[in-house]
């Protein structure tokens, strides 16, 4: 039931309906939203909690962020925006400059991705749909434990999320618990999930999701005590610091940690594309809708496969495979999103135990729509 059209499934057309049954075996952090063009980026999305009947983690409340980049009915349309990038930019002002074009964004920049961040214009970011003029307020008590459930719902921007003074615990990222870590703030991906506990200080204080590299942020408010909020901030300079919490940081809980085990096949994905053509691809191919299968990649039902995503792009892709859940290499997080940043290659192993047909794709709407999603397939 991670299925997409046109692989496993047709859309569900308007006035139609289709039953999704499935276990219910991980506990945690996952979303649900359509596989249908750019829809995603029109907020057709949840989130979805698996409680854990033995939550191993204690804590007094718990908060659900969502965070978003928006456009659609304030400046385009989502479609409008993928037509748009589909045209192709040319050579036109990468010189390092924050520049808007319309709908496009030229000279993002950011340390921590290397380089291009996002390639979409949005007037404004969200958390739980508000945006940063009339934000969401999350009211605890000073000493407070809260469990916060990040989920990057966002079409083109990765989002580093902090609660001025206060220290997050990473517990969980992609619904799999990882050895806790204490972090100031957290780079999330679009499709990437992380869970934190923080434990509340006493006053008013901004929780700041800053579009990573796009000079803007998302808001919302952490409140304990009285008095008046804080002004939405429109990055995080003040909250920088060098504890940015990423994922190549992690390491698997033992609970989740793969068995070891030889690799029985490696399935390469080469990332091919530029903002220039806009023709984003894998393997050199841009996927065709008509012919899914095509070009499929092969998996055997009971192999340990090692999926190595190479970068041959200069801008970051959130990487996701539906199915499975793999593990970053060294012990790793368990994750079925991941951060690869440009030039650079990931490998993560993963056994096939879910056979059928599987999309991986860039979790960049209009870097997937434009070509970059490949099918696994498991053969007999
Ligand atoms: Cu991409």
């Amino acid at each position: 039931m991670d299925g997409v059209p046109p692989l496993t499934q047709n859309p569900i057309a308007a006035g139609d309906a289709f039953r999704y049954s499935f276990t219910a075996e991980h506990p945690g952090t996952y979303w649900f939203h359509p596989h249908v063009g750019v829809q995603i980026d029109r907020g057709l999305y949840g989130a979805l909690i698996i409680d854990d009947p033995r939550e191993p983690l204690s804590y007094d409340q718990e908060w659900i962020v969502i965070l978003d980049d928006w456009l659609d009915g304030v400046t385009s349309t989502p479609d409008q925006v993928l037509n748009d990038l589909s045209k192709g930019m040319g050579a036109m002002g990468m010189n390092g400059m924050l520049m808007r074009m319309g709908n496009m964004l030229m000279g993002t920049n950011s340390a921590l991705l290397g380089g291009d961040t996002g390639d979409v214009y949005y007037p404004l970011y969200l958390i739980n749909g508000r945006p940063a003029a009339d934000p969401e307020t999350f009211t605890s008590k000073p000493g407070s434990k809260i469990r916060i459930r990040f989920i990057n719902a966002g079409a083109d921007t990765a989002f580093r999320v902090a609660i001025s003074g206060h220290t997050l615990t990473i517990t969980h990222t992609d619904g799999y618990p990882v050895r806790h870590r204490e972090v100031d703030s957290v780079l999330i991906g679009m499709g990437e999930r992380y869970d934190v506990i923080v434990t509340a200080g006493d006053g008013v204080f901004p929780l700041v999701a800053s579009a990573e590299g796009k000079d803007a942020a998302a808001y919302a408010i952490l409140r304990t005590g009285t008095g008046a909020a804080p002004a939405p901030l429109k990055t995080l300079p003040e909250l920088n610091s060098p504890r940015v919490g990423v994922a190549e940081d992690l390491i698997a809980d033992d609970a989740v940690q793969l068995r070891p085990r030889a690799v029985d096949r490696t399935v390469q994905m080469k990332l091919s594309g530029s903002m220039n053509s806009y023709k984003w691809a894998i393997n050199g191919r841009q996927f065709n809708p008509d012919r899914p299968l095509q070009d499929a990649l092969a998996v055997h039902q009971g192999e340990r496969v090692q999926l190595e995503f190479v970068n041959d792009t200069t801008m970051w892709h959130p990487m996701h495979l539906h199915g499975h859940t793999y593990q970053h290499p060294g012990r790793g997080p368990r994750k079925d999103t991941s951060i690869v940043l440009p030039g650079k290659t990931l490998r993560v192993d993963f056994d096939a135990d879910n056979p059928g047909l599987w999309l991986s794709h860039c979790h960049n709407i209009y870097h997937g729509e434009s070509g970059m999603m490949a099918v696994l397939a498991y053969q007999k």
